[in-house]
């Protein structure tokens, strides 16, 4: 209602069909789409709420004994049990996938000259895929993977053979520099006790101490994790930032494939001024939002018949890449 009583007093149109949506794509120039799972789903990979979706999955399953589905990607249960997450983790791991019409639609927004950015959920790069550039990654990606003790950053490709195996992938920048570390102790304790020769020292018999420190050696360094944003983490500041930016040039803002109920993300809205017009293009409806022009159905053949009607052309998948 308020949108509707600013709309009005700033003599902007009623909308509320899809002709309106094509109005309004017609007349836009710096438009934000902020995209969701349902995206992917046509390219085979499972949203999270959906019926199909892989919450839903993981509790028909019951294999991994989780209280709750979002376990599976949550930091501390990650920090407990990050075996649980290397046996799944294949069944998301974006490979051989090919963009969907959705993802080519973005990118013929880009090529037209009218995207602001694309703000994605999505960990899937399908968005990069299909040669959208202005993307931001909310939530992260398999591009890159960290150790969670020293910080360490991996490239992506790094894991991947352990994400096949379902292993955990371990950090040898950590072994390396603990590996240093007991090399150092035990030089610094031999030179104690070279000095000590003859004398009766607390040195003298230390082979208990030598054996935990060996032991600590060979102990797990730090456990790996893609960097993909779990329940728990923060985002990046680059998520603020480019919000705070394109808050003053958004003229439409279009949502697609979303249930809008991860924060911060879903706050994107309430950040957008009010008067800038919201397309919501959805499989199912999302009950605590209202937008001025909701499009429930398929987002594929949603943003087809836009384009149909505007006259514009959807590019092909990109051909796959050389061998
Ligand atoms: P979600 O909560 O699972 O919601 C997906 C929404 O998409 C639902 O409301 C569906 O109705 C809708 N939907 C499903 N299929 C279609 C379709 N064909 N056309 C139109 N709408 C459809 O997922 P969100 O993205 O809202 O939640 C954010 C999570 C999901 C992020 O943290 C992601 O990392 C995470 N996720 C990402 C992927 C991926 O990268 N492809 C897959 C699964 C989950």
């Amino acid at each position: 209602a308020l949108s509707r009583v600013l709309r009005r007093r700033q003599k902007l149109p009623d909308v509320n069909s899809v002709d309106d949506a094509v109005r309004l794509l017609q007349n836009a120039k710096n438009i934000i789409v902020l995209s969701g799972a349902g995206i992917s789903t046509s390219c085979g990979i499972p949203d999270f709420r959906s019926s199909t979706g892989l919450y839903a999955q993981l509790q028909a399953e019951g294999k991994y004994e989780l209280d709750d589905p979002q376990q599976m990607f949550d930091i501390s249960y990650f920090r407990e049990h990050p075996e649980v997450f290397y046996s799944f983790a294949k069944q998301i791991y974006p490979s051989n996938f090919v963009p969907s019409p959705c993802h080519r639609w973005i990118k013929l927004l880009e090529d037209r000259g009218v995207l602001l950015r694309n703000y994605t959920q999505n960990i899937d790069t399908l968005e990069s895929l299909a040669g959208v550039n202005n993307v931001l990654q909310c939530h992260g990606s398999f591009k890159t993977a960290s150790c969670l003790r020293c910080k360490t950053r991996h490239d992506g490709s790094k894991i991947e053979p352990y994400i096949m195996s379902q292993t955990i992938p371990y950090c040898e920048t950590c072994r390396e520099e603990r590996n240093a570390e007991i090399a150092a102790i035990k030089a610094y304790r031999a030179s104690v006790k070279g000095k000590g020769k003859g004398k009766a020292s607390a040195w003298d018999d230390d082979s208990d101490d030598e054996e935990e420190i060996d032991e600590w050696g060979r102990g797990e360094p730090g456990i790996i994790k893609p960097d993909i944003t779990f329940f728990g983490q923060a985002l990046d500041s680059e998520f603020d930032e480019c919000l705070f930016k394109d808050r003053e040039d958004v003229d439409l803002l279009v949502i697609m494939g979303t249930s809008l109920k991860v924060a911060p993300v879903s706050e994107v809205l309430s950040h957008i001024p009010h008067s800038v017009p919201q397309i919501f293009i959805n499989l199912t409806p999302v009950t605590h939002v209202k937008p001025d022009v909701l499009l429930l159905g398929d987002a594929d053949s949603i943003v087809t018949n836009l384009s149909d009607r505007l006259g514009w052309t959807i590019p092909p998948p990109p051909s796959a890449p050389p061998l």
